[in-house]
C-alpha cells in the first residue's frame, strides 16, 4: 500500500499545525502548506513531511501546491481561515469582510478545485473543511466572520452533493471555543487583553490538539463512512453565548 498523503492548509500554527502532527503520527506523509515558509519548514522537518509555501487565496500558489502534491492524494484538510475584526455590522470594515470571505471561502474553493483530481485518483479521498460554530449561529460583532463561516458550511454541503458519485468524502468540523496562540489575537489586531478576555474564566477551552484529534478520527473512518459534520465545543460552552466562566479572586 502506498504511503497515505495529506495536505493541511494553514499549517503554520494552531489547529493546522496540530492536525499535521496528528496525521503524521497516524502514518500520513503531510504536505504542510501556509504562507509562513519558515514555520512550515520547521514543522515538516519535525514530522517528516513536506513544506509548501502557499497563500490559499493565490491561484498561482495553489497551482504550485497541486503540482508539488502530484497525481494522488488521500486527505485534504482545508484549515486556512480566520477572523479579522469584531465590529458590529453598522461600523464594519469592508476590507476585513472581504479578507474573511477571501480566505475562508474562496481559498477553500481554489485549493479544493486544484486537488480534487488527485483525491479522486486515490480511489478513497477525503476533504475535511474546518468550519466553526460561527457557521451555525449569529453573534453580536461576529457578522463578517459568521457570514464567511456559514459560507464554509454551505460550500461543504454543496460539494458533497456535487461529488456524490465520486470516491471522495466531504466532511466539515465546526469547533466552538478553541484557545490557540493566534486566532483571537489576529481577530483583535494584536490586542492581547481583548484576546485573553475571550477565554476569561473558562477553565478549559478546547485546544488545537483536541480539534486535531477529532479531525484525524473523521478522516480515518472506513471509506464508506462519511462524517458529514461534527460540532465540537468545550464542556464549559453549552451554546455560543452560554459559557461557564469562573470568577477569579481579587
Ligand atoms: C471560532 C469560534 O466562537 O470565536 O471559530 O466564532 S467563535
Amino acid at each position: 500500500m502506498p504511503t497515505r498523503t495529506a495536505v493541511v492548509t494553514g499549517a503554520s500554527s494552531g489547529i493546522g499545525a496540530a492536525t499535521a502532527r496528528h496525521l503524521a503520527a497516524e502514518g500520513f506523509h503531510v504536505f504542510c502548506a501556509a504562507r509562513r515558509e519558515d514555520r512550515v519548514a520547521e514543522l515538516a522537518a519535525e514530522i517528516g513531511g513536506t513544506a509548501v509555501r502557499c497563500d490559499v487565496t493565490s491561484a498561482a500558489d495553489v497551482d504550485a501546491l497541486a503540482a508539488r502534491v502530484g497525481p494522488r492524494l488521500d486527505v485534504l484538510v482545508n484549515n486556512a481561515g480566520g477572523a479579522f475584526g469584531a465590529s458590529p455590522v453598522t461600523s464594519a470594515d469592508a476590507d476585513d469582510w472581504r479578507r474573511m470571505y477571501e480566505v475562508n471561502v474562496i481559498g477553500l474553493m481554489l485549493v479544493t478545485k486544484a486537488l480534487v483530481p488527485a483525491l479522486i485518483a486515490s480511489g478513497a479521498g477525503v476533504i475535511l473543511n474546518v468550519g466553526s460554530t460561527a457557521g451555525r449561529v449569529a453573534y453580536e460583532g461576529g457578522a463578517g466572520y459568521t457570514a464567511a463561516k456559514h459560507g464554509t458550511q454551505v460550500v461543504s454541503e454543496t460539494l458533497r452533493l456535487e461529488l456524490f458519485d465520486q470516491p471522495v468524502r466531504v466532511c466539515e468540523i465546526a469547533p466552538g471555543m478553541v484557545r490557540t496562540d493566534e486566532f483571537a489575537l489576529i481577530r483583535f489586531d494584536g490586542d492581547q487583553a481583548k484576546a485573553d478576555a475571550v477565554y476569561d474564566g473558562v477553565a478549559e477551552p478546547l485546544t488545537a490538539d483536541d480539534v486535531a484529534d477529532a479531525i484525524t478520527w473523521m478522516v480515518t473512518r472506513p471509506a464508506h463512512v462519511n462524517i458529514d459534520e461534527l460540532v465540537i465545543r468545550p464542556r464549559a460552552q453549552a451554546a455560543q453565548h452560554k459559557v461557564h466562566r469562573v470568577k477569579q479572586d481579587g
